[in-house]
């Protein structure tokens, strides 16, 4: 029976991801920030929930809302659930079959600004993989959009700035963005920009092939030290160190590597090559 040789082999590639959105804050020098995350477990976590899935698994996500407002849920390139009314769980099943760098987010309104967007990595690639999600944060909208307010969207400006929901010097204890390996290897870093403003990462010591970029198709290919990431962009780079060292990469939009109006802080993380 055809049919029964097929089943077990798509059963062991089903796999369910609950995610719940939730609401906590971030740390800086005048106080906290409200700010909402995607989390694998119900508790708040400031870093979104990084999914990787290998390529051809099928994943059904239960989307919990535990906000006091309507949310909804997407994966760039895979589709969406229109609306999530608060309390409630609404379920999407998608299959993956490209690998790839992706946006999740909550596609409602501005509600990435609150800090709904993650990533997720479809990869069949068995060497080391690091990870980062670049957002900034605004107070002001952050407050209008969960309390219904209104705000101005021309007068954006955040003064917290993240990488996995870190600002530096806490990415150097991250371990999905402390870049660590050696001389020779054949890295591959996720980048996604889950932020409203573009983002510039700097690689100092380095340069990184851009081997997917889902808003800047004519970067696949370039070697370059630094590049622009677009609002919502995802790319896949490859690093092969030529040295050891420890070096930064900083975001090149020097606010970003504030935190709270503090330098250094933010958008900054490191890379430990060995010999
Ligand atoms: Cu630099």
């Amino acid at each position: 029976m055809f049919s029964l040789m097929v089943l077990p082999a798509f059963a062991l590639s089903q796999k369910t991801v609950n995610l719940y959105i939730v609401e906590g804050e971030v740390n800086e020098s005048n106080g906290f920030v409200p700010y909402f995350t995607f989390s694998t477990t119900g508790s708040f976590d400031s870093s979104n929930a990084v999914l990787r899935f290998d390529l051809g698994e099928v994943v059904t996500f239960n989307v919990k809302n535990e906000t006091d407002f309507t949310c909804a849920f997407s994966i760039t390139d895979h589709g969406q659930i229109e609306g999530i009314p608060m309390g409630e769980t609404q379920s999407i099943t998608v299959t993956f079959s490209q690998e790839g760098t992706f946006l999740y987010e909550d596609p409602f309104n501005d509600h990435r600004a609150l800090g709904l967007g993650g990533m997720v990595v479809v990869s069949d690639f068995s060497g080391p993989e690091f990870y980062g999600v670049f957002t900034e944060h605004d107070e002001e909208w952050i407050n209008a959009i969960a309390d219904g307010g209104v705000y101005d969207k021309r007068t954006y400006s955040p003064d917290v700035f993240t990488i996995n929901g870190k600002g530096f010097p806490r990415t150097m204890f991250d371990t999905l963005a402390m870049i660590m390996g050696h001389v020779g290897d054949t890295i591959r870093i996720h980048i996604t920009n889950a932020g409203q403003m573009y983002h510039f990462p700097h690689f100092h010591g380095y340069h990184v092939k851009i081997i997917e970029a889902s808003k800047h198709d004519h970067y696949v290919g370039w070697i370059k030290d630094s590049f622009g990431i677009a609002p919502a962009e995802s790319m896949t780079l490859e690093l092969v160190p030529d040295k050891p060292g420890r070096f930064p990469v900083h975001n090149h939009n020097l606010v970003t590597t504030t935190y709270g109006g503090n330098y250094p802080g933010g958008m900054m993380m490191h890379m430990f090559i060995y010999e």
